[in-house]
């Protein structure tokens, strides 16, 4: 039985581990795939999400105008690597089709649910909240009741019902630049009525990475072991935040539950890509894709608040060293 449950994706990309390479998470080595500048509407494009759909992959992208506020347009890949940006941003509308604008949005994160995809980014209500809407085709973008109240970032989906139910992960906030941040999970029978708000995991631990806050990064993968979920981790310096990669296994009946946990980061800020740009030493994950057969994961993640990049891991690999280095707390 393969260990991650879900489809078959011969076209991931995908790149073998370096031979010197120790680590269980690395990085493609043509990073950055989206540069400075990448369409004349955005001066830069990061923490994004991509899906497969069909023969390639689509996406919802974060890009930063040339005025400095955050939108989102839509992206379309045949081999998940080079990025044919939409220069216009996507027009929201709602279930009449009437103009349905956004104030600002950002960290979008795609999920298909039963050949559905939804969406889910950080919305302005009265100050950051979390968005949500759907769209079939990647041109039509409907938008959604906002599933919890402000303040809200990093709202991800899981990509089935669980028990009947729909689940979205959150990490409660306040308006500005968050100096806390705990992972927290909500469910819905129906995508608008949302309840049953608990606590899943919160910052701190014996390092350091994870230590002033944390956050849901891409849509959780379900695997034999469980669920899992990549997530960025925070600590503080004298020079501001540093934001690393980690990653959780949360159980499958009840994802509320942790049951591993990385106590080291798996990926954190090194090359020049991630620790100089806009906002230095941020790796940020958005999205991944995965190859049930081979077990080959793709996350992408954005790089210093400026680029797109990519980095890799097998689930097997990652599954049995996230058990040896567990830390739950
Ligand atoms: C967070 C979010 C992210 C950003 C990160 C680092 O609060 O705003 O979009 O990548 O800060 O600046």
């Amino acid at each position: 039985m393969a260990t991650i449950i879900g489809n078959d994706l011969g076209n991931i990309p995908w790149e073998e581990k370096p031979q010197a390479c120790n680590d269980v998470m690395w990085r493609y080595s043509k990073n950055p795939i989206i540069n400075w500048n990448p369409i004349p509407t955005a001066a830069r494009v990061y923490n994004s999400a991509m899906a497969p759909y069909k023969d390639g992959f689509a996406g919802v992208f974060r890009g930063d105008q040339k005025n400095g506020r955050a939108t989102l347009f839509a992206g379309f890949s045949k081999d998940g690597i080079t990025i044919d940006l939409n220069p216009t941003p996507i027009a929201w509308v709602d279930e009449q089709g009437a103009p349905a604008p956004t104030s600002y949005s950002y960290d979008p994160r795609v999920v298909e649910i039963d050949g559905v995809f939804y969406i889910t980014w950080c919305d302005d209500m009265q100050g950051p909240s979390i968005g949500l809407g759907r769209t079939t085709d990647f041109k039509t973008f409907i938008r959604m009741p906002n599933p919890l109240m402000p303040y809200n970032r990093n709202g991800v989906l899981f990509p089935r019902k669980i028990n009947g139910k729909y689940f979205l992960l959150s990490r409660p906030s306040d308006t500005g630049h968050t100096p806390f941040g705990n992972i927290f999970i909500s469910d819905s029978p129906d995508m608008i009525h949302w309840g049953n708000h608990a606590f899943v995991m919160g910052n701190g631990g014996q390092g350091w990475w994870q230590g002033t806050k944390i956050g849901a990064g891409p849509v959780p993968i379900e695997t034999k072991d469980g669920w899992l979920l990549f997530y960025h981790g925070v600590s503080n310096t004298c020079n501001g935040f540093v934001y690393s990669i980690g990653a959780v296994v949360l159980d499958l009946n009840n994802p509320r539950k942790v049951l591993y946990r990385t106590r080291d980061y798996l990926l954190t800020p090194e090359k020049q890509y991630e620790t100089v740009g806009f906002v230095p030493n941020v790796a940020f994950p958005c999205a991944n894709i995965y190859d049930a057969k081979t077990g080959r994961i793709a996350i992408y993640y954005g790089a210093a608040d400026t680029y797109t990049a990519i980095a890799f891991c097998q689930v097997d690999e990652i599954l049995t060293y996230i058990k040896a280095n567990s830390e739950v707390f």
